[in-house]
């Protein structure tokens, strides 16, 4: 390998390059899209810098806490929200902003305003901060109908109108991952270019896989397809090997792992918590674009996840998504109980 060549290598497909290629395919493109995802790609990287110093720069702590200066710090929820808002109002792309940390929609002001509807968790998984684990953003990309008069209806759409989703993982690497509706591919940030680079093109997730994910403590409030579906995973009956269970509690650290790998993650209904824990908009949706994309399936225990409609912002629904013959076997089990089987 030619290390001194390599340090010199500026033919690398960026993030930027890759999107600008997907333009060139649509000739009446403005180049809105290629604005605002760059916007988006800002948003990770300044809070991929927060989060690698987070423990140094004494970013953790509950948000109103003081620092010895007397400046009130912020919890890095709250920063990577503040982060994303501004990155993608100042695009002049955007028009109606939905995000986890906000109860309502932000509505953009008309000066700035574009046509892009974005719906995303700025920081999910933040409850694993203190200890380092694997955390990331969320986003799902929809179009304004008028931007003249937009409306909560815009947003308030099936997942399968979504233009785009996507996530960054802020793990051991810097990961961002996004599909446009044309296959789903991978960038991973070098710090030294300050660049996301391509390094997982046309991710294809297995047909089948060896891992489930889900949150078994929840298990004695199930309902019987999910308690059927774990037994098969733990005594499969058919002389197939047990599936491993790996379960990290951070969405886009766990659904990563299942892109990648095969098998399934699964966040269901139970007895506590009838809509499951999962936001629709912005988990659920962009997650289940993304496996769509990939070849694999979404399914929400009663349709194809990204079929149904969502009637407020912040709504839940639960989520079985993953491999595409994992979701068939949950997809009968749910069958079989609307049968009466
Ligand atoms: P936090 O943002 O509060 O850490 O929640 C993370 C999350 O929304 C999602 O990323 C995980 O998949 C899921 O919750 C984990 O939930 P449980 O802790 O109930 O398993």
């Amino acid at each position: 390998m030619d290390h001194e060549a390599d340090a010199y290598r500026t033919d690398l497909m960026t993030i930027t390059r890759f999107v600008l290629n997907e333009q060139s395919k649509y000739p009446e493109s403005r180049g809105d899209f290629t604005i605002l995802l760059s916007h988006i790609v800002l948003g990770c990287k300044f809070v991929c810098t927060a989060v690698n110093k987070a423990g140094l720069a004494k970013l953790i702590g509950l948000a109103g806490e003081t620092n010895v200066q007397g400046e009130e710090q912020k919890k890095l929820d709250v920063l990577s929200n503040e982060v994303f808002v501004k990155a993608l109002v100042s695009s002049g792309r955007t028009c109606i902003l939905v995000s986890e940390e906000d109860e309502e929609a932000t509505f953009v002001e008309r000066s700035k305003r574009g046509r892009y509807c974005v719906v995303f968790d700025p920081l999910d998984g933040s409850s694993n901060i203190d200890c380092g684990v694997s955390i990331g953003t969320i986003f799902g990309i929809y179009m304004v109908k008028d931007d003249h008069d937009p409306t909560l209806d815009d947003v308030l759409q099936p997942g399968k109108h979504m233009l785009a989703a996507g996530y960054c993982m802020y793990g051991s690497s810097c990961t961002l991952v996004l599909s446009t509706g044309e296959g789903v591919n991978g960038f991973t940030l070098d710090p030294s270019l300050g660049e996301f680079i391509l390094t997982h093109p046309d991710i294809k997730i297995p047909k089948k896989g060896k891992i489930y994910s889900v949150n078994e403590g929840n298990a004695k409030n199930w309902d019987a397809p999910t308690a059927k579906y774990v037994e098969k995973c733990k005594f499969p009956k058919d002389g197939s090997s047990p599936k491993s269970l790996r379960y990290i509690g951070s969405m886009v650290a766990d659904v990563h792992r299942t892109l990648l790998y095969g098998g399934i993650f699964l966040y269901p209904a139970d007895k506590k918590s009838p809509n499951g824990k999962l936001r629709v908009l912005y988990e659920v949706f962009p997650m289940s674009f993304l496996m769509e994309q990939a070849g694999g399936q979404a399914f929400t225990g009663k349709q194809r996840a990204l079929e149904l409609i969502p009637k407020k912002i912040h709504e839940r629904s639960p989520i079985f998504l993953g491999s595409y013959d994992d979701v068939e076997e949950i997809k009968a089990l749910y069958a079989a109980e609307v049968k009466g089987e």
